[in-house]
């Protein structure tokens, strides 16, 4: 078969770049979405969400509603309270408040449900509820959550008095501490990285029919972790988990968005029971930038100390993380700041210390891992910034400073400070690519030329390492199920075959990738594998698709269950032979045997074979099929070195990225198209995060990023074409050697941006600008100081 990638692009993989399986009926316009499905005497749900951020629930009037021509059942917190769910649980161990019952708590918040013949009827109706508010101050700022006098927000936890979650730290205090008197030179500097959105093309939605004959649940929606929710929905709902069926059809981007449980799809579920009749909810982009999981909100004041001479020795921060008003964050159980401990970068250093401190606030709640694994997005812009900041007060080059301290390629594997173990890198060889490619020291001619005439010319670099593949079950789990994935497949007997997954593809492409997967391993061409995902009734037990742990656990198993497949044909192959398994000998797509390659049977007769009449060995059925559950030995850690070069005009404060060039090692690559298109994504992504977007709310708390004419979104305007390159350092646990890619670029590319801006804006002083670097903040910033000369 052919396989154009073999020979340039690393260890070929299962036929390379090959086009998207799922792209025939995607660009034909045949997806099928949750607002699609359309069932039998389905009705439609509407949310009423309420105006203001803090507020005393005093009265709720329902009757004009339920008058309203179409409606069928107007739900309020009072009859979740009967039901015993007007609570739910989230994914961080608390509640949240499925309809408001006592008090308001951030603005959007779900405060009635009505259902209705039509979703026309449903939204008029939301107009005719009469709700009394009593308005409380809000507190707004994370900064003045911990005052005395600030309001407490979860005043319904018995003997809260103040809005404190949680305290978290890793690393060694004392050393980091020791390290820091000691140094010659340490820099400090506080680092926000503001909340933003995942904004996920499709919104979240979900339709629910509960058949009260079988007592069977079948809920359509919009989820990244399909297994996680119907264990969740029979721990909350009480209906038997066999009972349940959740079906995750396409799905329109998630990016961590559609990771959660929200409101929403309980209430479709309630709507369901009560009417006794399948309910539709779809909410809008407002609804879904105003109340759906944001991300980030970390205030970091971080340090970074060093010799003078720029060996960097450590690093450490305190951060205070703001959840909102219910600490619905999915991480995993152990790490309320998920994979934030990762801040020591990509450095070989003497010691490190974090602690996070995470507060309630009247914000929307959440603090998802918005293309991120579990806060690394957060912790590499950290460490990228200092490592710039320090470049400056040292007046060393930044790619220089960062040669210089790079974990070199014998230190693998690398144990950090803060616990984890890096499995492979080879970091300089990528950083050089970068420079190469981008023809750094002319472009530092070019920007000095520039500077000459007063233009503002910056160049800015990260060099990342995340940590993607959630993971060991020793280590993690989410609200206690271990982060493992299973894998079904079958070989029928002409030779096709059928491959189940835990994971769900949010358009990633795992119906081309993990067909590929299965391809290389047993040698059947990828368009005669069927990759089934998105429907529990139909696929194995796993904990869904975010964080990049597809490809690194699922992906394994996959790798895993095709192996035993294919050791299963050995045997098959030989009672066919009749010779003995041990005098076989394997190559793509057949076993032959050793010495006589021309007497040898592909997998397809094989297949043929085992569902036929030879007689089979002990202990081998008549099948050729096989299933296993992967539990990771470690986490993969994809690397990168970003170099981004940008104009800034000094009049208007624009900022223009001129250039952009990615080097991305994600081990061993399975599709490089699809790759590239997940870097290029990620990258325009980090363009939005560094330049235009932010969810701001005003004292009052009132969402100030509801809509895309507030928070923008980049488009092909505001990117420039990506220059990517790539290595390829295999990880050695896994078992094709493959790591995540899919954030790596979201990642990497905020902090090479603000470092570019910074660095254009050098010549006035600036070491340090707060995302997003919007026209107004930059203009702002260069106002009052002396022009460059
Ligand atoms: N790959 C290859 N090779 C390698 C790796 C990888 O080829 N080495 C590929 C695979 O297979 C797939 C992709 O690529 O297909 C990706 O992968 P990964 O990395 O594994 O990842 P996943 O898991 O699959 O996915 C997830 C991610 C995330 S997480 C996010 S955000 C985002 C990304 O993904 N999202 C999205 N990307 C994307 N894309 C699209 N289209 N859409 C979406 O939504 Mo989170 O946590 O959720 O926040």
């Amino acid at each position: 078969a052919p396989n154009p990638a073999a020979d340039d692009e690393g260890r070929p993989i299962g036929y390379g770049r090959l086009q998207r399986k799922e792209d025939p009926r995607f660009v034909r316009g045949r997806g099928h979405y949750v607002d699609d499905i359309t069932l039998p005497g389905m009705l439609h749900g509407a949310i009423l969400r309420s105006p203001v951020a803090h507020a005393r629930l005093v009265s709720i009037d329902t009757t004009a509603a339920l008058a309203h021509p179409g409606v069928v059942a107007v739900i309020t917190g009072a009859d979740l309270l009967g039901l015993g769910l007007a609570w739910a649980p989230t994914l961080s161990a608390d509640v949240q408040a499925v309809l408001v019952t006592d008090k308001v708590r951030f603005q959007g918040q779900e405060v009635a449900f009505v259902v209705a013949e039509d979703r026309y009827a449903a939204r008029d109706a939301l107009e005719l509820i009469e709700v009394d508010y009593d308005v409380l101050p809000p507190v707004v700022d994370a900064r003045k959550a911990l005052d005395a006098d600030a309001p407490v927000v979860r005043d319904e936890m018995e003997g809260r008095t103040d809005n404190h979650i949680f305290d978290w730290e890793a690393g060694n205090k004392a050393e980091t501490d020791a390290v820091f008197a000691a140094a010659d030179v340490v820099v400090s500097q506080e680092i926000v990285y503001p909340r933003s959105h995942p904004a996920p093309m499709e919104t979240c939605g979900a339709v629910a029919d509960f058949d009260a004959v079988t007592g069977k649940l079948t809920l359509y929606e919009t989820s990244q972790a399909p297994h996680a929710h119907r264990t969740l929905f029979a721990m909350v709902a009480g209906i038997p988990e066999h009972k349940i069926r959740i079906v995750s059809p396409d799905i329109g981007g998630g990016f961590g968005n559609k990771v959660g449980i929200y409101p929403g799809y309980i209430l479709a579920v309630v709507g369901s029971i009560v009417t006794g009749k399948p309910v539709k909810w779809m909410e809008d982009r407002s609804e879904n930038l105003m109340s759906t999981s944001f991300a980030r909100d970390y205030i970091m004041q971080g340090e970074i100390a060093a010799t003078k001479d720029g060996r960097i020795l450590a690093v450490r921060t305190k951060v205070l993380a703001d959840h909102g008003a219910f600490n619905a964050t999915a991480q995993p159980t152990k790490y309320p700041a998920g994979f934030f401990h990762i801040f020591t970068g990509s450095y070989d250093l003497q010691a490190a210390h974090c602690s996070v401190t995470g507060v309630y606030t009247n914000k929307a709640p959440g603090g998802v891992a918005y293309a991120c694994s579990f806060r690394v997005t957060e912790a590499v812009y950290l460490v990228e910034r200092l490592v710039d900041i320090l470049a400056a007060k040292l007046e060393m080059d930044p790619a220089e400073l960062r040669l210089k301290n790079l974990i070199k390629p014998e230190q693998f594997p690398y144990p950090n400070k803060t616990g984890w173990e890096y499995d492979s890198g080879d970091y300089e060889r990528a950083l050089r690519l970068s420079m190469k490619m981008a023809g750094y020291d002319d472009l530092r001619r070019e920007q000095q030329a520039k500077r000459d005439r007063g233009e503002l010319m910056g160049i800015g670099i990260s060099f990342f390492t995340e940590t993607v593949g959630a993971g060991p079950r020793k280590h993690m789990d989410i609200v206690g199920l271990g982060m493992n994935d299973g894998a079904e497949l079958r070989v029928h007997p002409t030779g096709k075959a059928v491959v189940r997954i835990s994971v769900q593809s949010q358009g990633q492409g795992h119906e081309t990738t993990f067909a590929q997967i299965v391809a290389e391993e047993i040698g059947i061409p990828p368009e005669d594998i069927d990759v089934v995902h998105g429907d529990t009734d139909q696929t194995p037990f796993g904990l869904g698709t975010y964080g990049s742990r597809s490809t690194p656990v699922s992906g394994a198993a996959v790798a895993l269950v095709a192996r035993k497949v294919r050791e299963k044909a050995r045997f098959i192959a030989a009672a066919m032979l009749e010779t003995r398994p041990e005098d076989l000998e394997w190559e793509k797509g057949r076993w032959f045997v050793k010495g006589d390659p021309s007497v040898g049977k592909t997998i397809a007769e094989i297949a043929m074979g085992a569902y036929g009449t030879v007689a089979l060995p002990e202990g081998i059925d008549g099948n050729l099929d096989a299933e296993v559950t992967y539990d990771p030995p470690n986490l993969t850690f994809p690397f990168g070195a970003y170099i981004c070069v940008v104009d800034v005009d000094p009049g208007t404060g624009h900022v223009t990225v001129r250039r952009f060039v990615a080097v991305d090692d994600c081990g061993t690559r399975i599709n490089p198209m699809i790759i590239e298109g997940q870097v290029h994504g990620g990258l325009t992504d980090g363009v939005g995060m560094a330049l235009m977007q932010f969810i701001e709310f005003d004292e009052s708390g009132n969402n100030l990023g509801g809509s895309f004419m507030d928070y923008l979104i980049p488009t092909a305007m505001e990117v420039p074409d990506w220059e990517t390159g790539y290595t390829v350092t295999p990880s050695p646990h896994h078992p094709i050697g493959a790591k995540g890619i899919g954030e790596s670029a979201t990642v990497g590319s905020p902090p090479a941006i603000v470092n570019a801006v910074v660095d254009a804006l050098a010549p006035f002083g600036i070491t340090h600008m707060d995302m997003p670097c919007t026209p107004a903040r930059v203009w702002a910033a260069i106002q009052g100081r002396p022009r460059p000369p």
